[in-house]
């Protein structure tokens, strides 16, 4: 039998309404869940956070926050992983970006999402099993998990996700709205944690690996065949791989989804220098830097930078480096790489992938495509 992990939620009558709504109030002190807490035998699921198994995952091989933030730091040009945007704060304002008027990829992606995931759960016939890549909150994901949900009752969801707090708080909020669901969710990188899935292949069915977001955008070329290559080797022919895409378009509505007049990118961005400050001693005051951002055309890709606004000398304790900035000097953040239709179709061949379908939203902004296992 599979045994669950302990933990010491209040089951207290006060959380539910009915049968797993809970009153929100009343539980809002939810610890978390440990895998080094005491494992005991599954006794049958009384609460919502009994369908809860947390997988904390640490690649052997990768650098730690310190040791990436002195070889970006003393590189040139500067550069610092977009994966460490994403602390607490960072995720939840990136939730915040999400609600932008400016940042239209979320609400184009959902629009798919809502006409057709009916059509996506149907796709691999029989009853999946769903793997997400940086599932962050879970917001879009509903629409797949209620259409795969109606399709086959119950449904085993794996979220992988960098950042333990949303990893947290959306599985919360999902085993809360579905009483059919089970989570499995791996708190890590997506290489180390696909490797772990590989090896424990955790659902029952056919694989459905998601990734939503335009989030591949993310990773320069050779990371995104690496990581599509590492997807498909987690399949078996037949399965599916969902990848949201980002489509090209104008620099007139690039810049503003990542420059928004209020702010808010701009605060995502600068708390990868507060995250600094925060776990490593570093000192950057952040009203020395600037965000900056452009759309590099030949590369196909919108950048965000962090300017220095004047010369300055930053220690950062626990990387054991003082960095020098001269004026208008930049540390490169972000890469959010836009793509066309072909470069999907490439990318799918170059990768043992059929492109089966794309859906577009109605402004033609972002696609969604379904990739099969040759
Ligand atoms: N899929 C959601 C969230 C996108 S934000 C959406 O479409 O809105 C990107 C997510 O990927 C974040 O939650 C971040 O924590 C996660 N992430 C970024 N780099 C990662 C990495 N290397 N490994 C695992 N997760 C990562
Ligand atoms: C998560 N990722 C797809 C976002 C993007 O659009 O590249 C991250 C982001 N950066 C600034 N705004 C949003």
């Amino acid at each position: 039998m599979r045994s669950r992990v302990a933990n010491s939620v209040p089951t207290g009558p006060a959380c539910y309404h009915g049968r797993f709504q809970v009153a929100a109030a009343a539980c809002a002190t939810v610890p978390a869940v440990s895998e080094t807490q005491l494992s005991i035998e599954t006794p049958p699921a009384v609460t919502p956070w009994d369908r809860l198994f947390l997988r904390r995952v640490r690649g052997r091989e990768l650098p730690s926050f310190a040791e990436d933030v002195r070889s970006g730091l003393t590189a040139q040009p500067k550069i610092l992983y977009p994966k460490y945007f994403y602390d607490e704060l960072g995720s939840r304002l990136f939730e915040a970006i999400t609600a932008l008027p400016e940042y239209y990829p979320t609400r184009a992606e959902a629009e798919i999402l809502h006409a057709h995931a009916g059509e996506i759960a149907a796709a691999l016939g029989g009853p999946v099993w769903a793997v997400e890549l940086g599932s962050g909150d879970g917001q879009k994901t509903k629409l797949l998990i209620e259409a795969l949900l109606a399709r086959q009752g119950t449904l085993e969801y794996v979220p992988v996700d960098i950042s333990e707090s949303a990893v947290q708080t959306s599985s919360r909020s999902l085993l809360f709205s579905y009483p059919d669901l089970r989570i499995t969710a791996y708190i890590g990188d997506y290489h180390a944690s696909l490797r772990r899935i590989r090896e424990e292949r955790v659902g029952p069915g056919r694989t459905l690996v998601l990734f939503l977001g335009s989030t591949i955008g993310n990773l320069d070329p050779e990371e995104r065949l690496s990581l599509v290559r590492d997807v498909r080797n987690l399949l078996n022919p037949g399965e599916g791989f969902l990848l949201g895409v980002d489509l090209k378009k104008s620099e007139s509505m690039l810049i503003p989804a990542y420059d928004d007049p209020l702010g808010v990118t701009a605060a995502f961005n600068l708390n990868l220098l507060a995250r600094i400050n925060r776990e490593l001693g570093g000192e950057f005051d952040l009203a020395a830097f600037r965000h900056r951002v452009l759309y590099n055309r030949e590369a196909g890709r919108v950048e965000m930078h962090l300017e220095s606004r004047r010369a300055q000398t930053v220690p950062i304790r626990d990387a054991g480096i003082e960095v020098s900035f001269e004026e208008g000097e930049t540390i490169h953040t972000e890469s959010s790489y836009k793509f066309d239709l072909d470069q999907v179709a490439a990318l799918a061949a170059e990768t043992g992938f059929e492109l089966r379908k794309t859906w577009m939203d109605s402004g033609g902004r972002f696609a969604s495509n379904l990739l099969v296992a040759a």
